[in-house]
């Protein structure tokens, strides 16, 4: 289990999760329902706040952490994964949620999506995905479709946009998951189930932002999307390949992947356990160890 120290601890009600600082958006953005999502996930897996760390880079989504009852790190834009993974391989006992947006992770933070993935880092990564840049009033994102305009693309935009969930499914990450800001109750299923997985956990979660956005409405997304079939199987990596790349142009909502793979801190924890390491850490042994 994520954390697991965090999990099953307390019984709280999801309003109980809120801070005391007023969530900021804009009315009808699409956070606000991830959040509400987050909420519910946090009081249905019963984690302690007090073994809660919520780090974000920066953008409107990155502000979640101020919102949530937790111990939190407001870092750099794009370097919210990188603090995230020091602090569960310092505290494997926390539970780590990263929040942030598209930009954040995708274009900035690109070069540090594949590392959290690949080496299996033991936290729940969620992704506010408003195709846009929100914070700093609409510029294109990895995620923005072509026909996005905003201040950097006022004729639209000459590219395809990424597919988060090839990406992450294709480096690595052990639970992939996608969602609809528009269905809270699927998002706090999601996320619950991203708590309590143990390893590297994403869940891409499709958010409108009315103010910049204006092709991307509500009304959009829940044509674009549908839910996974009840009888997929996510332990099928063929599969949940042949859903993220949208078949018929629809996106897939739900669980799409689940593998049970040690994680980075297990992995370096054996490791050190192998080799030796704290006040007897041999060099010469190490050395040793890379000749043939
Ligand atoms: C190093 C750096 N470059 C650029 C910025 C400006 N900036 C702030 S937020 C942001 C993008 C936010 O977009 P996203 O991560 O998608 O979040 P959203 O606001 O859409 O939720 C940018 C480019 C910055 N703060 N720091
Ligand atoms: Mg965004």
């Amino acid at each position: 289990m994520s954390g697991a120290a965090a999990l099953h601890q307390v019984q709280m009600e999801p309003k109980e999760y809120k801070s005391e600082v007023s969530v900021v958006w804009c009315p009808g953005c699409g956070h606000h329902g991830i959040l509400n999502g987050l909420y519910r996930a946090l009081a249905e897996a019963g984690i302690d706040p007090t073994k809660l760390v919520n780090i974000s880079g920066i953008g409107c989504s990155s502000r979640t952490p101020y919102f949530i009852k937790s111990y939190k790190m407001h870092t750099l834009h794009g370097r919210a994964g990188a603090v995230a993974t020091g602090v569960q391989m310092a505290r494997p006992d926390l539970a780590v949620v990263v929040t942030g947006g598209d930009g954040d992770g995708f274009a900035i933070g690109g070069g540090h999506m594949p590392h959290m993935a690949r080496k299996n880092v033991n936290m729940t990564y969620v992704l506010f995905d408003n195709g846009i840049y929100g914070l700093t009033k609409g510029q294109y994102s990895p995620t923005s479709r072509p026909e996005m305009k905003g201040y950097t693309t006022p004729y639209g935009g000459p590219e395809d946009p990424m597919n988060p969930l090839m990406y992450m499914l294709t480096y690595g990450a052990t639970y992939v998951a996608q969602a609809f800001a528009g269905k809270p109750k699927l998002c706090a299923e999601l996320i619950k189930g991203a708590l309590e997985h143990k390893g590297f956990a994403y869940v891409n979660i499709f958010s409108q932002c009315p103010s910049f956005n204006y092709l991307d409405t509500v009304e959009f997304y829940r044509d674009l999307v549908f839910e996974i079939p009840a009888d997929h199987d996510p332990t099928d990596m063929t599969k949940a390949i042949a859903l993220a790349r949208r078949p018929n142009g629809k996106a897939p909502i739900g669980l799409l992947y689940t593998e049970n793979k040690p994680t980075l801190d297990e992995r370096v924890a054996e490791f050190v356990t192998r080799v030796g390491g704290g006040p007897d850490y041999d060099i010469n042994k190490i050395i040793n160890l890379s000749r043939p």
